[in-house]
């Protein structure tokens, strides 16, 4: 006899990324899940480190841990496999209640082959290099090789059997990233004789089709000066597809792909970043060669409000679902969940989140502790009681979000036409200027850098759910209210239980009429306005 819990866990749907109306949610056992993510430092793929990534998770509230599983360590001798750590990683999430994204480190980790076993990497002969355009041998593998590819694709399907049989009825792992920041970092693509001769053969269809462009040729032919770049993304993407594919035949979790950055905001050329990686400007050669990955994912770490924001734009475009796989661990990055759940985002990690006493400074944080990763809490607490209830209302309803600018000004944020919302950064209590730290001059304590960040979602035509921190929240009447007057129907204070909205306690007199003020006390909102 089954006992009842386990029939029911073993009919839980598949993990899955569903798209509607332009918008996108990750289902989990049958609803949206919003991940409220840390990933851990790269090294801390072994069991002797689990046991200090917990807590660093367990500290920001985190649902979701994203950590590699490496080719070297699951096969690290040809054909044998070990899945000992991966037992024990899916056992210890469990027991925390953590579900888990796994990172395939196999052919190409930052781009380069260090995570293959050693068979793999020091093997030239059988899994060959990229070759230079000055002839000489790069150190990233060759996409363009059939057999490196099935020695990859034979060690994920592996992987993916294994977790088939350890997790299919419980889906703690959720999703998988195969790769990691594909590419290569000083040539744009293969040169050697085989590539040689598929370049100078025709483009595929199928990635004519995708560009809309009709008549056919050689790469040169059909995209210019871009056809370096174009034929090299094109053959990672294609790569990872076969192996991501060949996984999801057996195993059939959502996978995304995750990009080292190429400049948002200026024009640069493929020699300067990971050329043929996930890069903003080939997400659609990306989507047409590897239909097997749900979501190209950008890994931010450009602090400044201006290059972070383009980046979420740039992945939002194509239909593409909006994850943010990584980003910096320092203070200054932990507003930017406003501007990605926002977008509808299905979610937002931070990188090297444990207690490793590691740190990626500076391209991170320096002090990953309690104290130093108290930014991510603070936005975290707002959405972890009811991540399911904003995944759900972010995937059907309208939603905006703001996350303070560099420049700490005022932001304005257009409701759907009846209204609006002004959003100014600080704390107050009273009146109509900052309050100002026990009467004293100084900033307030914690608002050195900016940190400040609002979303918005549209419940109904006159019913707002908010929350955030750091911010004075001004309502105001849209263009299709012209001339009318404001006046707050309800501003209530409230929670989720088993998604029906509960009242806590509702807002007015000092505390609605100079605005709502949100301060790094956890507040989720329903607004209701009205005119008169
Ligand atoms: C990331 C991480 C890890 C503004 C760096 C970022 C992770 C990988 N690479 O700690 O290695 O596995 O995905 C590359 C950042 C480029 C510099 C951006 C300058």
């Amino acid at each position: 006899l089954v006992p009842l819990t386990q029939a029911l866990a073993q009919n839980k749907p598949l993990p899955q990324v569903v798209k509607k109306n332009g918008k996108a949610a990750l289902m989990v056992d049958g609803a949206p899940y919003l991940i409220l993510g840390a990933q851990a430092n790269n090294s801390s793929n072994y069991v002797a480190q689990l046991p200090k990534v917990w807590p660093a998770l367990k500290d920001i509230q985190a649902n979701t841990l994203e950590i590699p599983v490496a080719w070297e360590q699951i096969e690290p001798k040809e054909g044998q496999f070990d899945f000992s750590y991966v037992d024990e990683l899916v056992k210890q999430a469990r027991q925390n209640n953590i579900r888990l994204v796994l990172l395939w480190f196999g052919t190409w980790k930052n781009t380069s082959p260090n995570y293959t076993p050693d068979w793999v990497k020091l093997d030239n002969k059988r899994f060959p290099r990229i070759t230079k355009k000055d002839g000489t041998m790069s150190y990233c593998l060759s996409p363009m090789e059939r057999t490196t590819l099935e020695a990859d694709k034979k060690a994920f399907v592996a992987l993916m059997t294994h977790l088939k049989k350890i997790d299919g009825d419980q889906h703690t792992v959720i999703m998988i990233q195969p790769q990691n920041e594909s590419g290569t970092y000083g040539s744009v693509r293969d040169y050697s004789p085989k590539a040689e001769k598929v370049f100078k053969g025709p483009v595929p269809q199928a990635l004519l089709k995708k560009k809309g462009i009709s008549k056919g040729g050689t790469w040169s032919e059909v995209f210019g000066k871009n056809a370096d770049e174009y034929f090299h993304a094109w053959h990672i993407a294609s790569y990872i597809n076969e192996i991501a594919a060949a996984g999801r035949a057996v195993y059939d979790l959502p996978m995304y792909v995750n990009a080292a950055l190429r400049e948002p905001l200026i024009e640069v050329g493929p020699e300067t970043y990971s050329s043929g990686g996930p890069t903003h400007n080939v997400i659609d050669i990306y989507q047409a060669a590897a239909p097997a990955i749900d979501i190209i994912a950008p890994d931010i770490y450009k602090r400044d409000s201006a290059n972070y924001e383009a980046v979420l734009s740039l992945y939002s475009k194509f239909e593409n679902p909006l994850f943010v796989p990584e980003t910096g661990s320092d203070t200054e990055f932990a507003r930017y969940i406003f501007s990605v759940f926002g977008r509808g985002g299905i979610g937002f990690s931070p990188f090297g989140i444990d207690y490793t006493g590691y740190t990626n400074y500076p391209l991170g944080g320096k002090d990953i502790s309690p104290e130093g990763l108290k930014p991510f809490r603070e936005k975290y607490v707002l959405f972890a009681p009811m991540m399911r209830d904003w995944a759900k209302i972010a995937y059907e309803n309208p939603v905006w979000g703001v996350a303070e600018a560099d420049d700490r000004k005022p932001q304005s944020i257009d409701l759907g036409g009846k209204w609006k919302l002004d959003v100014l950064y600080g704390e107050w209590q009273f009146g109509l200027t900052e309050w100002t730290w026990l009467g004293k001059i100084d900033p307030v304590p914690g608002r050195e850098k900016p940190n400040g960040g609002v979303v918005v979602a549209q419940l109904s035509e006159d019913e707002f759910l908010i929350t955030g921190v750091h911010a004075r929240l001004n309502f105001g009447l849209g263009p299709k209210n012209k001339g009318k007057n404001l006046i707050f129907r309800s501003v209530e204070q409230g929670h989720f239980e088993n998604g029906q909205w509960v009242v806590d306690f509702v807002w007015n007199g000092d505390q609605t009429d100079y605005g709502l003020n949100l301060t790094g006390q956890p507040a989720v909102l329903k607004v209701k306005l009205a005119t008169y």
